[in-house]
């Protein structure tokens, strides 16, 4: 029994919808043989950022985790290295920017398969075309969720983390089949056909752009994006390289104090923190005592240079000066603390609390800062005091902090 007529459809079911002379296995082969680093470099530091991040929120309700992070963070943790989660995000961010105009290019080349006729042919087939479309659909959710993430913008009622992180698993899980399947196809194509002979080739009759041109296109859309990203990632004057990064609340502020004026993730007004929560009645908990902010001034002062790298890409490096959080667990009578467990004044929302590891509570420069460049915090960078953790993501520098939980 047929299940499709034999006559295509008119339409893209039809061969001779599709036009252009410079689809085939070649640029297909080469997209891909460019596809795959990249892929792998922003895999790697998407997982890796997962376990940051988990590592610290995930053991409060916000954040399922799950049990692989959970795994991988107890046995190696997160180190409180410096520049280690800049370094990771900036590549993840930038990496996933250059695959967007290439993955789009890739799915051009193949769409006419995307029309095969017939659409089903047998229970392998269906199968194979299930597999495919997992593919498909998993790569164009992860790099459109991940894209959106950048631009602040959540048009979305699920959570970005845990979606984007299973949906990365379903989109290498079809990755995983589909290069198995056709890893000989491009092999032997770039072999026989090499690389550069059909570089050098001019547009084939009736096409309007060479397989050259189009790569060209393909490829300096990726840099463009890329640099555009990197802007932000560097951060300073080069921000403003970055024009797809947004411009709105708190991303640009102006304070007319050169020491705060750097990027806002959520302002203090957002975050419902008043100005009366944080006046002269402010008390800082650390387990059963507590002390106001001159008390935390009065207290040995520390400075460190070091990034806020938010998991959007962007990073910003400040000398903060505060207290040792390593030295408040000292007054708590923990000289060596195992866990942290922070709250901000913040009344409700995700980034309220945050639970630092031990390297990270035990670091030298994890502190309580007070102060950036030598000036008070301002409202919305998290007066009267917040975290500043070494190579964390941005997300654990909790600001507003009022209650610190030492844990042996
Ligand atoms: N209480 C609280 N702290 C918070 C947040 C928040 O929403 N609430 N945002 C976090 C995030 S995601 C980042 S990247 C940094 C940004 O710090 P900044 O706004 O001072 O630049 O603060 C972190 N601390
Ligand atoms: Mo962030």
């Amino acid at each position: 029994m047929r299940l499709f007529p034999a006559k295509p459809p008119p339409g893209p079911f039809r061969e001779a919808f599709w036009r252009s002379p410079i689809r085939g296995t070649w640029l297909s082969s080469v997209l891909s043989a460019a596809l795959l680093p990249l892929v792998a470099i922003t895999s790697f530091t998407g997982f890796a950022s997962h376990v940051s991040y988990e590592s610290e929120l995930g053991r409060n309700e916000t954040f399922a985790r799950d049990p692989v992070t959970r795994l991988l963070d107890d046995t190696f943790g997160w180190p409180a290295a410096d520049w280690l989660f800049a370094v990771n995000q900036g590549l993840h961010v930038i990496c996933g920017l250059l695959l967007f105009p290439a993955l789009l290019a890739k799915l051009w080349s193949v769409i006419p398969k995307l029309f095969e006729w017939p659409p089903v042919r047998n229970a392998a087939h269906a199968l194979e075309r299930a597999g495919l479309a997992l593919l498909v659909g998993g790569s164009l959710f992860v790099l459109a969720t991940g894209i959106i993430n950048l631009q602040y913008w959540y048009p979305w009622n699920f959570a970005f983390v845990p979606a984007h992180y299973y949906g990365a698993i379903v989109f290498l899980a079809g990755l995983a089949v589909h290069v198995a399947g056709k890893i000989g196809v491009v092999r032997k194509t770039l072999r026989e056909e090499g690389v550069k002979a059909p570089l050098r080739e001019a547009a084939p009759a009736g096409g309007t752009i060479s397989r050259r041109g189009a790569l060209a296109v393909v490829g300096g859309g990726s840099l463009l994006l890329g640099l555009q990203g990197l802007g932000q990632v560097v951060g300073g004057p080069l921000r403003n390289l970055s024009l797809l990064s947004p411009r709105g609340e708190g991303s640009a502020p102006s304070t007319g104090d050169a020491a705060n004026d750097f990027q806002i993730n959520k302002t203090a007004r957002r975050a419902r923190v008043t100005p009366e929560m944080v006046g002269p009645s402010y008390r800082l908990k650390v387990n059963d005592q507590t002390f106001s902010r001159d008390d935390l001034l009065a207290m040995a002062q520390t400075s460190a240079t070091l990034p806020i790298a938010c998991v959007e890409g962007w990073t910003a490096t400040r000398r903060w000066t505060g207290v040792r959080l390593k030295d408040l667990a000292k007054l708590a009578g923990i000289d060596e603390p195992g866990e942290l467990y922070v709250e901000s004044l913040q009344p409700s929302g995700g980034f309220r609390q945050v639970t630092l590891n031990g390297a990270q509570a035990r670091d030298d420069r994890s502190l309580l800062a007070l102060k950036v460049e030598g000036v008070d915090l301002s409202m919305d960078h998290g007066y009267p005091a917040r975290l500043i953790i070494p190579g964390a993501p941005g997300v654990h520098n909790t600001k507003w902090v009022a209650k610190i939980e030492v844990r042996a």
